[in-house]
């Protein structure tokens, strides 16, 4: 009897646990590409919906498991606008150029075109495998010809409009990677790729002028400004700002004693400038070439030109960086400030960068902790201008002493008692009136260094006279392709691209004998500052994108990626839109009005997964074992959309088992009535909150509504199929698979995804339960659940029955009864 009952229920799960993810989930995902379900419709009268994710660069590591977080999220929302009666665009692509491929081209000889479409491949199937609803009709890769030919149709416009520009500078160089880098790619000194530490090197480089764009008088349209009216994190935002780095300071002009020569220093700190007791120089700074060349006579000459000799061969990060020990020398001349007659010495040091404001600063050491630092090496007097918040007046002698913060004005004569921002602007009134120095706006960020001695990117699409003009290449010449007989991809130096015979004869047959194109490429972040214009009009071969389809689509709805490195992209991106705009190629100016980060995903033991760790989730191998359904739902169940959250395998497993739950609904005896009135109740709510849910990225939450309906409708004997609908429908973004299955054993011969989204009943949906708190003389002594609306007479009632109010009641009289409806009952007793 015992073993027949074990049996039974044996086959009973036998017979529920049906579902086989894996014949069914490639099923649907080639029926619903048969039924090109997912096409976003160029002429439709439904209202677009443009929301993208960050491309992925195909690495030759295959998809992570941060890749579907972001794509589930974005894949749930369209699935969701698409029920909602949108037109949704939403694209895939492949940001494709780049330095592994190189790199794994020069190890391996393998073309970095093959190695890269292989990993293309791998990647486009493990992401179909999660059955994402991309219109793949639109699919973009960057290091395709018919692609680049467009990056480099925007070298040309810019270059037309005197927004790319050619000019000798010290660039930042990478001895390891052989290669300039962008100021934005050298990270504490070091080259983010290798960590090497990153050289001061002179070279001939290409630039984009995003400086153009830094502010638009009076208007919104900026790279500053322009933040204020797009709804991004704020911490987003900050980090743009910081990097654009707007300064607002004086430039103040020094006479100097015993010659005609005035130095100017910019500072942001002015009302700090009765504390000036030195100036420093940079060592590129004319008034010290003036010594080294003999034109400035100085007794020092000699120590100055040795000190800078040395200065010059030093990196950066060797230069620049707080808590070094400063060096330096005495020019032998001495600036004057005006404002209290004292004479300051002028010296040369290292730490004072010849490219940012004048290359000269005026030496405050009260405080700046660098300038502290300088007077600690040469003994240069130290004065307190500002108090400190806690009142502390004393001298300054230690560096936790130097006073950087905020304060009241002391020892600074007609300053004295101010704090220091009406300070600074009085100072720079009264500067400004005497002559003696002039307001100044500077931004840290610099123009956009996008030359690389590399192969694997886009050719830049200028060619050389024989006496070495530049000159665009025509348009008819595009795509200027790379060219394949590069025997050797290994870096020298020089671009790979020089060593090409075929590329010299190209030039010579297109352009004449003796011409030449430039050898270097572009660096990989110009093709990914446009690909999401290109997604509105992917086959275009006249223009990059028509006018009036970027019109149609753009500017994007929402744009999903992950929080690191995306500040250069975005700053980038947000260039390529400002300058459109301006010529007058589009009618926006902000390329993406909502911007949300997914948080990371670490390993099972709390750390970045890395195989060195060797915590990395493999997808592939979670899709096999338990389906693409429950990864997508795992990774949207883990936690917070936007926080970082650790790897969970018996959350997988959960999850795992919520969709067998699901799928046992479907064998329950399905009834064509009317749902009991607790089940409407419920269904509609659920509906209610996952729909809010979707549209503010709070899936976890939504997933959870969802798990407490199915519970509820599991309990029940006979299961209304109208109910048991709404469910799949409303889960179908998230489980698409799942749900497709279950609606077609229903009856169905359409998919689910072209059903309506269910609008719910506001009455049923209602929340028609309050808590009401019960107060004894305002203390609370219990609580109660009651309906919406209960009366004051019932609520009365029901709270002197409460055992614990019963007690406090005792032997007492009630003097007064007080009800806040819905809320609270408060007793009055004596
Ligand atoms: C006087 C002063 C007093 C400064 C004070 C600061 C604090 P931040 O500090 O980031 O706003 N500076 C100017 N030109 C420089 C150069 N070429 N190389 C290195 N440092 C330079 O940047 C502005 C400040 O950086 C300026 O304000 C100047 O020091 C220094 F209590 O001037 B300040």
């Amino acid at each position: 009897m015992f073993l027949c009952f074990v049996l039974n229920v044996t086959c009973f799960k036998l017979y529920v646990f049906m579902y086989d993810h894996q014949k069914s989930e490639p099923k649907w995902q080639k029926k619903w590409e048969e039924l090109n379900l997912f096409h976003a419709e160029d002429k439709s009268d439904k209202e677009k919906y443009y929301i993208l994710d960050m491309f992925p660069y195909p690495s030759g590591s295959g998809l992570h498991v941060g890749h579907p977080e972001g794509y589930t999220a974005t894949d749930i929302f369209s699935r969701y606008k698409r029920m909602k009666g949108f037109n949704v665009l939403h694209p895939m692509g492949w940001d494709a150029f780049g330095l592994p491929a190189e790199n794994y081209a020069i190890k391996t000889g393998i073309d970095p075109d093959k190695s890269t479409h292989d990993n293309i491949k791998t990647f486009k199937r493990q992401i179909q495998s999660l059955g994402f609803s991309y219109d793949w009709g639109r699919e973009v890769t960057t290091c395709n010809p018919d692609y680049y030919k467009w990056t480099q149709w925007f070298f040309l416009f810019f270059y037309k409009n005197n927004l790319a520009y050619k000019k000798e500078s010290p660039v930042n160089w990478c001895d390891s990677c052989k290669t300039v880098l962008a100021n934005e790619q050298v990270v504490n000194g070091k080259c983010e790729r290798c960590k090497n530490e990153v050289v001061q090197k002179k070279l001939a480089q290409w630039f984009f002028k995003i400086t153009d764009f830094l502010e638009d008088q009076g208007k919104t349209t900026g790279l500053i400004n322009g933040l204020d009216k797009i709804d991004w994190p704020e911490s987003t935002k900050i980090m743009q700002k910081n990097w654009i780095g707007k300064k607002q300071g004086i430039d103040i002009t020094y006479k100097i004693g015993k010659s005609d020569e005035t130095i100017v220093c910019f500072t942001t700190r002015p009302d700090t400038n009765f504390g000036a007791t030195f100036i420093v120089l940079a060592p590129e700074h004319p008034f010290v070439q003036k010594i080294i060349s003999g034109e400035i006579a100085s007794e020092q000459k000699e120590e100055v030109n040795k000190y800078v000799e040395k200065a010059l061969g030093k990196t950066e990060l060797e230069r620049q960086g707080e808590g070094r020990t400063k060096t330096g020398t005495f020019t032998g001349f001495y600036a004057i400030n005006d404002l209290n007659k004292t004479k300051m010495p002028i010296w040369v040091s290292d730490f004072v960068l010849a490219g940012f404001g004048t290359g000269a600063v005026v030496g405050v050491p009260g405080h700046d902790l660098r300038d502290f630092e300088f007077t600690q090496t040469f003994n240069i007097p130290v004065v307190r201008v500002v108090v400190a918040p806690d009142g502390d007046t004393s001298e300054i002698t230690k560096p936790e002493q130097v006073q950087e913060a905020a304060g009241k004005m002391i020892n600074s004569e007609f300053l004295d008692g101010l704090d220091i921002f009406e300070a600074k602007e009085k100072i720079m009134d009264h500067m400004e009136e005497k002559g003696w120095g002039k307001r100044v706006t500077t931004y840290s960020v610099r123009d956009w260094l996008i030359s690389r001695q590399r192969y694997w990117g886009t050719p830049i699409p200028i060619v050389y006279d024989p006496e070495g003009n530049p000159h665009p290449v025509k348009e008819e010449h595009l795509p200027l392709e790379l060219p394949t007989d590069i025997e050797d991809y290994k870096p020298k130096g020089t671009s790979p691209l020089g060593s090409s015979k075929k590329y010299v004869e190209q030039a010579e047959k297109l352009y004449g004998k003796g011409w030449r194109f430039e050898v270097d490429t572009m660096d990989t972040f110009v093709c990914s500052s446009w690909y999401f214009f290109r997604y509105c009009d992917p086959q275009n071969e006249k223009e990059f994108a028509s006018k009036e389809l970027m019109k149609k689509w753009l500017p994007i709805d929402t744009y999903v990626g992950g929080a690191e490195h995306t500040v250069l992209h975005l700053l980038y991106a947000r260039f390529f839109t400002k300058a459109l705009h301006k010529h007058g190629y589009i009618n926006f100016d902000e390329p993406f009005q909502k911007l949300i980060h997914q948080g990371m995903i670490l390993g099972e033991d709390g750390e970045k997964m890395s195989k060195s760790r060797g915590n990395v989730i493999n997808p592939d191998e979670i899709i096999e074992k338990y389906g693409a359904d429950t990864l997508r739902l795992y990774e949207m169940f883990i936690g917070p959309f936007e926080q970082v959250k650790p790897w969970n395998m018996k959350g997988v497993e959960g999850v795992y088992r919520f969709l067998q739950k699901v799928w046992r609904l479907s064998e329950k005896k399905i009834v064509k009535t009317e749902a009991p009135k607790n089940i409407q109740k419920l269904i509609h709510k659920t509906i209610k909150k996952v729909s809010k849910d979707i549209e503010s990225f709070d899936f976890n939450t939504a997933i959870s509504q969802m798990m407490i309906c199915t519970n509820e409708f599991g309990k029940l004997e006979k299961l209304p199929q109208e109910s048991l609908e709404k469910l799949l429908i409303i889960l179908s973004p998230f489980a698409p698979h799942l749900a497709e299955e279950i609606w077609e054993n229903l009856g169905h011969s359409e998919s689910i995804c072209l059903e309506a989204w269910p609008e719910y009943n506001k009455e049923l949906a209602q929340d028609n339960e309050v808590e009401i708190a019960v107060q004894v003389n305002g203390k609370l002594r219990g609580t109660f659940t009651a309906v919406i609306g209960i009366t004051k007479d019932d609520a009365l009632t029901q709270a002197k029955k409460l055992e614990n109010i019963q007690k406090f009641l005792k032997n007492k009289e009630i003097t007064k009864e007080i009800f806040v409806p819905g809320k609270i009952v408060n007793l009055v007793v004596k």
